[in-house]
């Protein structure tokens, strides 16, 4: 996902290049906007964690882009790609590094492992809109 506050600063197109040129292909993509129950579920796995209501809040305040991406090893070097979840702390030239600003404002969202990408794509996809 790129995430309201980078779609807001108009970093759509920069933060997809960046992707594309790092060997992803896209294999699905939408430009959405989360409902506060939509955020409530795909963030479930942090409803106890105090900055909860803080993320649900900022992930429906504007529309982001959704995306499927497809590469060996996608999830390890996607993750790499984007930086570490705090920009302060993520390295030179990645994208959280360059178009994030704070740790609840970090531009993108890559799934942790094969499984949750499944599950994450298909809360945002249906099979016909996966090429
Ligand atoms: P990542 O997105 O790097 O996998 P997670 O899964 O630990 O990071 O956190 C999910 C999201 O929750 C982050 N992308 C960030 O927007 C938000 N988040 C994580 N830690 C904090 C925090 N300490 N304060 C505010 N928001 C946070």
């Amino acid at each position: 996902m790129i995430k309201p506050d980078a779609v807001e600063n108009g970093y759509i197109g920069a933060i997809l290049d960046k992707i594309t040129a790092a060997g992803f292909r896209i294999v699905a993509m939408k430009y959405t906007q989360l409902s506060t129950r939509d955020a409530e579920i795909f963030y479930a796995i942090h409803k106890e964690r105090p900055f909860f209501g803080e993320l649900v809040e900022f992930m429906t305040r504007g529309p982001i882009v959704v995306a499927i991406l497809e590469k060996d090893n996608a999830v390890d070097d996607f993750r790499a790609l984007i930086g570490a979840t705090n920009p302060e702390e993520a390295a030179e030239g990645t994208i959280r590094k360059l178009y994030a600003a704070s740790i609840g404002e970090n531009a993108v969202h890559g799934s942790d492992s094969d499984e949750n990408a499944a599950i994450e794509g298909a809360f945002h996809f249906s099979g016909r809109e996966i090429y």
